[in-house]
């Protein structure tokens, strides 16, 4: 043992002689005792809650902190087969869209709704990057409660980033395109006259968290990349990256990547709030899907909309002002005390900080350097705080401490770099395995961060697991941030691709979770609440199954008269009212997923009897010792069969000649 400490030690050392290299053996980069510090003891709670986005999984993970534990995948813009999300009738409408029902998505960032600047634990929102959608998610259930499209958006990356006391959140569309209510079959290379890029301020309701779009800044035609909200002294103002100010539409990493500076855009949204009351807003047509899941009826609606109140910023001349950022700005953070807005210029070999209080000065001054497409541009020095020189190579993101210190990745360098904010100097570096992405401290983009830990998202994980054919999952790395120096102490992988993520102490969420639903409550139009009210009922075409679970059986468990062609209805309610007994339903050549339902809920399968034949049906959640018992039987027929419709469990089981086969 000691020996291998001795050598795990040397091979660390090594590694901090060369922070820009990729070590060969990374595998032993972890000092010794670091990996106690990472350590949960079996049956004890982590002290945070980490929510990952899952990228091109579509959906959000949840992990426990610092064990790295994987505690849930919450599904948001993906189908989800394992709880039936998207699949039963009842969640299907979660992902409506203008273009009709869409399984998939692409998942980028987190934000944890806040009160007074801090994480408060109500709600954590997602943004959809392929179909512009932003969801919400409920924290006292950890299931999706709402999503609402977006109108002339498409790649909805800069999103979905909320206010200090999430009055809105925004979405900043990442491919300009040409409005919704204007012909956009135009050539590509009309880009500069047609395409305009939309920033959309969701509101959302205090209490309920109900998400509108209050209005949309049309804005010059470029890529909006990330934002971040002003807090405390910048509070009503809003900081998104751009990039493509070229305005080019075709091989972007090279025409994209003319310009030295392209912007970071500051909104003031308080007075775009102004412009909305005077009336200054044009009302647009449009199209887009507003989903809401009931809890009480267990069942999402989804309305279509079609009107949008428009702002256009280059004629309302105080909404929006540029600040010059060098080259191809990503991340665009602000530290906790709202004063100083980090952009991150993905190939640029400095950070710069720009200064809210210089930046308001510069707007009084008319400081200006000029305007792009009627938009003002800041004086770069105007607005300066400073730069970090010579930081790393690739900056990306940056989250803070609240101790006066930034955290910034760099994904070519493949390194986090700790740098302070009021002298601009570089602190620490550690390398990461391999090319980073995001990085999370808890409450690291609130007023108030946690700053106990640092996680790491990796793009590339290479030799750092077991080899699993040519994919291998992503990476996040969390690091002790306690100390001055930043220490390692575990990998762990990651569902889907990591973008942004959040934490949180988990004594913010924990006591607010839901344990089951109350089946009293329960409003589903096709609840059964108790056995005695179960029945299967035709309706031309259509049968409606209203079915009961209950360890460990299923009312009904014997279903005849179903002919071939009949679209069935399975409407299954779990009478349990206990913490963690779900019951599952699934039946034989359904082309479908399974139902997964929870206590007190009802969840419907739709199923297709394709041809004449048995067709078993069974409980797919091990939910009691007779769990493979929690079966049933379904008979179908051929069209035109004169067999009765009937339905038994146990003792109104049929006499066995009354149903013979004629
Ligand atoms: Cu940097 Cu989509 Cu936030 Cu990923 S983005 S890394
Ligand atoms: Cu119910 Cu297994």
């Amino acid at each position: 043992m000691k020996k291998v400490t001795l050598s795990m030690a040397v091979a660390a050392l090594a590694v901090l002689m060369l922070p820009s290299c990729k070590p060969k053996n990374a595998g032993t980069a972890v000092s010794a005792g670091a990996a106690g510090k990472a350590y949960v003891a079996p049956g004890k709670y982590d002290e945070f809650y980490n929510f990952v986005s899952g990228g091109f999984s579509g959906q959000m993970s949840v992990y426990g902190l610092p064990s790295g534990r994987l505690l849930r995948v919450i599904p948001i813009f993906s189908v989800d087969p394992e709880k039936g999300y998207g699949y039963s009738e009842e969640t299907k409408p979660m992902l409506n869209t203008s273009h009709g029902f869409v399984p998939w998505d692409d998942q980028h960032h987190t934000e944890l709704s806040q009160t007074n600047g801090e994480i408060d634990g109500r709600w954590i929102f997602a943004n959809a990057n392929n179909t512009p959608r932003v969801a919400r998610v409920d924290l006292t259930t950890f299931r999706t409660a709402e999503i609402i499209e977006l109108p002339n958006s498409a790649g909805n990356h800069s999103s979905p980033f909320i206010t200090e006391n999430t009055e809105y959140v925004v979405a900043g569309t990442r491919f300009s395109v040409p409005p919704d209510d204007a012909n956009g079959d135009v050539p590509i290379n009309t880009y500069k006259q047609n395409f305009k890029g939309y920033i959309s301020f969701i509101s959302v309701g205090a209490a309920d968290g109900k998400m509108d779009i209050a209005f949309q800044l049309k804005c010059p035609g470029v890529n909006f990349d990330l934002s971040h909200a002003g807090k405390g002294k910048s509070h009503g103002w809003f900081f998104f990256s751009c990039y493509n100010t070229e305005q080019a539409s075709t091989l972007l990493e090279v025409n994209a990547s003319q310009r030295d500076k392209d912007f970071i855009m500051a909104v003031n949204w308080k007075k775009a709030e102004e412009y909305l009351k005077a009336g200054k807003g044009r009302k647009q047509s449009v199209k887009y899907a507003h989903n809401v899941y009931d809890e009480k009826s267990h069942t999402a609606t989804s309305e279509i909309r079609t009107e949008v109140t428009v702002l256009d910023a280059s004629e309302l001349k105080d909404i929006c002002y540029m600040i010059p950022c060098p080259k191809s700005p990503h991340g665009c953070d602000v530290d906790p005390t709202g004063e100083y807005i980090v952009g991150s210029g993905k190939l640029a070999a400095l950070i710069p900080v720009f200064s809210f209080t210089k930046m308001q000065k510069a707007i009084a001054d008319k400081a200006f350097e000029g305007d792009y497409e009627g938009i003002p541009v800041i004086k770069y020095d105007a607005a300066l705080h400073g730069e970090v020189k010579k930081p790393g190579l690739g900056p990306l993101h940056t989250e803070f401490d609240g101790k006066g210190n930034a955290y910034t990745t760099f994904f070519v360098s493949s390194e986090v770099v700790k740098w302070s904010i009021a002298d601009l100097k570089v602190l620490d570096r550690v390398p990461t395995y391999y090319s980073v992405g995001h990085l999370c401290i808890p409450g690291g983009d609130t007023k108030k961060p946690n700053a106990k830990y640092l996680i790491a998202y990796n793009k590339i994980t290479k030799d750092r697991y077991l080899p699993t054919g040519p994919e291998l999952s992503q990476s996040a790395q969390l690091f002790d941030i306690s100390g001055d120096k930043m220490q390692l102490i575990l990998d762990f992988p990651t569902i889907g691709e990591p973008h942004y993520a959040q934490a949180v102490a988990a004594s913010v969420i924990r006591d607010k979770s839901v344990k089951f639903f109350k089946i009293e409550e329960n409003s589903n139009p096709y609840v059964s609440k108790g056995e005695g009210t179960t029945k299967v009922v035709r309706e031309g075409n259509k049968v409606h199954v209203y079915m009961t679970s209950i360890r460990s059986h299923f009312s009904p468990d014997n279903i005849e008269g179903i002919r071939a062609g009949e679209e069935v209805y399975f409407h299954v309610t779990n009478l349990e009212q206990d913490w963690d007994v779900p019951h599952g339903f699934a039946i034989k050549g359904a082309d479908n997923a399974e139902l997964l339902i929870m206590p007190g809920e009802t969840q419907t399968l739709k199923w297709v009897a394709d041809k004449p034949g048995i067709y078993p049906f069974y409980c797919t959640d091990f939910c009691s010792a007779l769990h493979q018992e929690m079966s049933g039987y379904l008979r179908v027929s051929p069209p035109g069969s004169t067999v009765p419709l009937s339905f038994s469990t146990g003792k109104n089981y049929p006499k066995a000649d009354s149903t013979a086969a004629k």
